[in-house]
């Protein structure tokens, strides 16, 4: 480690004194402006990382659905997976040395972690659309190289795409081939093979909206569409040719707002989705006859993709199990219908998707999504054992296990992937002759609603039980459980938020209404029991536009 040189280049990617930045459930994310010397510092640490993996490391520089101000950057562990959790606490002590510790930390991770610092370090790079990600990826590149590290820089990309990136990279190739051309090639195949096997193709012509939130997903599915066009059309929206990126569009708008995006013509019975800003989420929606909004989220997507490969597995006559992972932002009745209708076992993990791709791990077949659209299907090496042998089963056992290999190679496996998760669900449509209407009816999401409430020092709350109880501060659980025994079919719970500084509150209950008042009473009691700042929460329907300003969605009876 050439010490003399990391600080020298350091000094020219100066951290702002006093500035403290916490790795949180997507990395570091904050204003662009203050993010220079975490995208060194991330370099050095993906360096010495790819060093003591003897692999390579993926830092993809992107805020996601966050504004078009902020930026972050998130490290991708050798299978595409997120940083581990000895690793995240290094980057949080490095991104917060002052200049004058920083070789200090350096050693000690080294130390700690046992990194042969002769090991060649291999790095690969992607970034987002926002103004201020090609200068910051090019501060991370310097991070790599002045510790000796080589570097691929693959420019822009879709989070995703940089996941399958490492994966493949690690997995000699096994995986798919390191490039967007094999990204493209990969999926698209295995989605057009699947859809040659639908009967009955639904829709005669299949056709889907995209809303791609202004930002990567709409130059990624505007390379792709060629790719996959006799399977399925792809009209884009919201393709960052004038609008700004998730502003008024997007998945996490069109969830938290339960509205359709802006900038998109919708008809009634229309399919249409939307991407967040790096293209790892997707939910569905449409207009009824009647005008009315639908949103098909995240649990709904579980739901149609576990239940479709459950029928797969019971083709086959294979005993291999099934599990769906979620968050306690899953819709009550996702998580009934998935065990008392479907019964499939569900399990409920802490918010981040790292925490459900661990679970999600335990089932040959494990399911996770976050109810805003994030998630994928993990496969394990037993199902594609079975597949392997499946040459010697009957024509209909041997069709299923078809299908299921052309999903496996569907999904991206490295991580959940608005694209990848967009052509299995048409796929699925397809083949099951399902309507937009029909998927959306599997059962009726219970009313909810979500909020934001400002406190001095978010940390004062802490939780157990995945999330749904608070432990700290006391009195918060017990208030909670009161307000909550007011309502019919009633949840909340409330959390600190990993990527704002804010405290989320969740809840939900028989009618909109109830939703409604039990988030506001919950919030109340989070302001005056968490120590709240700045104005006190008002009920949803006097604070329709202040909501708004917030990002927090209020209406949920839209009609065009
Ligand atoms: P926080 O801010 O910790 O709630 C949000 C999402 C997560 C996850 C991360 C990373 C909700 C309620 N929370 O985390 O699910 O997607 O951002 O982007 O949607
Ligand atoms: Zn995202």
């Amino acid at each position: 480690m050439d010490l003399g040189a990391i600080t020298k280049y350091s000094a020219l990617h100066a951290k702002p004194s006093g500035l403290i930045l916490q790795y949180g459930t997507a990395g570091f994310r904050t204003k662009a402006e203050h993010l220079d010397h975490v995208m060194f510092r991330m370099g050095l640490l993906a360096a010495l990382r790819s060093k003591q993996t003897k692999s390579t490391i993926g830092v993809m520089v992107t805020a996601s659905h966050n504004p078009e101000e902020d930026n972050g950057v998130k490290l991708v562990d050798p299978l595409g997976e997120m940083l581990a959790p000895s690793w995240e606490e290094h980057a949080t002590c490095l991104a917060n040395a002052e200049e004058q510790d920083m070789q200090r930390v350096l050693i000690d991770i080294s130390e700690k972690e046992a990194v042969n610092l002769q090991q060649d370090a291999f790095v690969v790079v992607g970034r987002d659309t926002r103004p201020s990600s090609e200068k910051l990826s090019q501060s991370v590149i310097d991070g790599v190289t002045v510790l000796g590290g080589q570097f691929h820089d693959y420019g822009l990309l879709t989070t995703p795409q940089l996941h399958y990136m490492v994966y493949c990279r690690n997995t000699g190739g096994r995986y798919g081939k390191a490039t967007l051309e094999g990204y493209y090639q990969k999926l698209s195949k295995a989605f057009v093979e699947l859809i040659k096997q639908a009967s009955c193709s639904g829709d005669e012509y299949r056709s889907l909206k995209v809303d791609c939130a202004n930002g990567i997903g709409a130059l990624k599915l505007r390379e792709m569409e060629h790719y996959f066009s006799q399977g399925l059309s792809v009209q884009l929206f919201n393709d960052g040719s004038k609008g700004k990126l998730n502003h008024l569009c997007g998945a996490d708008f069109v969830k938290s707002h339960q509205k359709p995006p802006h900038g998109m013509e919708i008809k009634s019975n229309e399919r249409c989705c939307s991407f967040d800003g790096d293209a790892d989420r997707i939910v569905y929606y449409y207009y009824d006859a009647d005008g009315h909004f639908h949103l098909i989220d995240g649990d709904k997507i579980a739901t149609l993709i576990s239940s479709f490969l459950k029928e797969l597995l019971v083709e086959i006559g294979e005993s291999l199990n099934i599990g769906v992972v979620q968050t306690a932002y899953a819709n009550g009745s996702s998580t009934q219908y998935l065990e008392e209708v479907m019964k499939v076992p569900v399990y409920c993990t802490k918010t981040g998707v790292k925490h459900l791709h661990h679970k999600a791990q335990e089932f040959d077949i494990g399911v996770y999504f976050e109810a805003n659209g994030h998630g994928t299907a993990l496969f394990s090496t037993a199902v594609e054992m079975k597949i392997k042998q499946s040459e010697q089963l009957e024509e209909k056992k041997r069709k299923a296990a078809k299908m299921l290999e052309n999903i496996i190679d569907l999904f991206n496996q490295a991580a959940g992937d608005a694209i990848s998760d967009m052509l299995v669900i048409e796929a699925i449509l397809a083949l099951k002759g399902l309507t937009v209407q029909q998927w959306d009816a599997l059962y009726t999401d219970l009313p909810n609603r979500q909020l934001k409430v400002q406190v001095a020092d978010r940390r004062v709350i802490s939780t157990t039980n995945a999330e749904r109880q608070a432990v700290t501060p006391p009195g918060l659980q017990e208030a909670i459980n009161d307000l909550v025994k007011k309502y019919k079919l009633s949840r909340a719970f409330v959390r600190p938020s990993g990527t704002e500084d804010v405290v989320r509150v969740y809840a939900e209950a028989d009618s909109q209404e109830s939703a409604d008042h039990l988030a506001h009473e919950v919030s109340l009691a989070v302001f005056q029991l968490a120590g709240g700042i700045g104005e006190r929460p008002q009920p949803a329907e006097t604070t329709c536009s202040i909501n708004n300003a917030f990002g927090l969605g209020t209406a949920n009876k839209h009609t065009v």
